[in-house]
C-alpha cells in the first residue's frame, strides 16, 4: 500500500451505519486546509470501539465526471441489497452505488442535488428510512431541506421538498425516529469554532413541524473537548440502545481542519426528550496498521 492510500488520523462528519452484523463509518477525510480532500474511505468495526480502515471507496478525480473537489460529509443507506453512498462534491450532492458496504461505489453520473437547485448550500446529505420503508434525503447549509427519495434511491421526488430555517441552523441536518416521535438534529455555529455543537428538535413527521429543544452535544473546555458537531445517530440493531457519532477538534492540537470522531451513548428519556450528551474523552480507536499517515 503506497503512502497516498494510507488512512490518516483525522476524520470528520461521521455517517454511522450497521449492515449485516458489522458497523461502518463513512467520514470526511480530514487533515487538509479548507477540507480539500478529494477521496472517501470507509472504516468498519465489530464493537464501535476498534475500527479497521477498509480503504478508499470513491475518488472524485478518477470516479466522478461532474465534480473533482471538496469531498465532504457523506451518508449511506442500504435498500434491496444495494448500498447507496451520498456525498458532497464541490457544493453538489451525488450518489454512488455498490453491492457491498465497502465498495467499490459507482457514481450515478450526475448530481442528485445540484448546486443552487434548492435553498441553501447543497452539502451535508443524510438519509432517513422510515418504518414504512420510505427513504428521505436531508441536506443543506443555512437552510435544511427534506425530500422523499425515489424507489431506486437515485433521485428525489422534487414536489416533496420541504425547506426549513432556524436561527441556529448551520448544517448537518439528521433525522431519526423512535416510536411516534421524529427527531431533527443539526449543527450550529462554524466547524472551525470551539462553539460548534449539535441541537435537536421534535416533530410528528419527517417534514416537521419542528419544536426546538436546545443543545444536545457541546464543548467541554475544561476537558480540552472543543467543537463537537456534525453527527449521526444510530439505533443498535435489535435493541433500544442508541449512539451518536460526531467530530471534535482532535485532541491534542486539533482545529477545524484536523478533527477526530467520537461515539457516545444517546439516551431517550421516558418523556421522549433526548438527554444532553456528556462528550466522551476518547476518540474512536483506529487499529489499521497503516496508521499514522506520513507525508513521504
Ligand atoms: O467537513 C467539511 C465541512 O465541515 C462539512 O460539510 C460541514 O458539515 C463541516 O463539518
Amino acid at each position: 500500500m503506497g503512502s497516498r492510500d494510507r488512512a490518516g488520523r483525522f476524520y470528520a462528519d461521521p455517517a454511522l451505519a450497521a449492515f449485516g452484523g458489522r458497523y461502518y463509518l463513512y467520514p470526511t477525510t480530514d487533515g487538509a486546509e479548507d477540507w480539500s480532500s478529494t477521496t472517501f474511505r470507509v472504516l468498519s468495526s465489530a464493537d464501535l470501539r476498534e475500527w479497521v480502515d477498509e480503504g478508499q471507496i470513491l475518488d472524485l478525480v478518477s470516479d466522478v465526471a461532474w465534480a473533482d473537489r471538496f469531498a465532504w460529509a457523506p451518508a449511506v443507506a442500504e435498500k434491496n441489497g444495494l448500498y447507496y453512498f451520498y456525498f458532497t462534491a464541490a457544493d453538489n450532492i451525488g450518489v454512488a452505488v455498490s453491492m457491498s458496504p465497502v465498495g467499490p461505489f459507482i457514481d450515478s453520473g450526475g448530481p442528485i442535488i445540484a448546486s443552487g437547485a434548492f435553498p441553501g448550500r447543497a452539502i451535508d446529505p443524510s438519509v432517513f428510512t422510515d418504518d414504512d420503508g420510505a427513504s428521505y434525503l436531508v441536506w443543506g447549509n443555512s437552510v435544511a431541506n427534506v425530500a422523499r427519495l425515489s424507489h431506486d434511491m437515485l433521485s428525489i421526488e422534487e414536489p416533496s421538498v420541504v425547506s426549513w430555517s432556524h436561527p441556529t441552523f448551520r448544517e448537518a441536518a439528521h433525522l431519526h425516529r423512535r416510536g411516534d416521535t421524529y427527531y431533527l438534529s443539526w449543527s450550529e455555529n462554524d466547524t472551525r469554532d470551539p462553539s460548534y455543537r449539535v441541537r435537536w428538535a421534535r416533530g410528528a413527521s419527517p417534514f416537521g413541524p419542528w419544536e426546538d429543544h436546545g443543545v444536545l452535544v457541546e464543548q467541554r473546555p475544561d476537558e480540552g473537548i472543543l467543537a463537537t458537531g456534525h453527527h449521526s445517530i444510530l439505533r443498535l440493531p435489535g435493541t433500544d440502545d442508541w449512539v451518536i457519532a460526531y467530530h471534535r477538534f482532535a485532541v491534542p492540537d486539533g482545529d477545524g481542519f484536523h478533527r477526530e470522531i467520537v461515539i457516545d451513548p444517546l439516551r431517550h428519556l421516558p418523556s421522549g426528550d433526548l438527554e444532553p450528551v456528556t462528550p466522551g474523552r476518547s476518540a474512536i480507536l483506529l487499529t489499521s496498521d497503516a496508521l499514522p499517515e506520513t507525508l513521504d
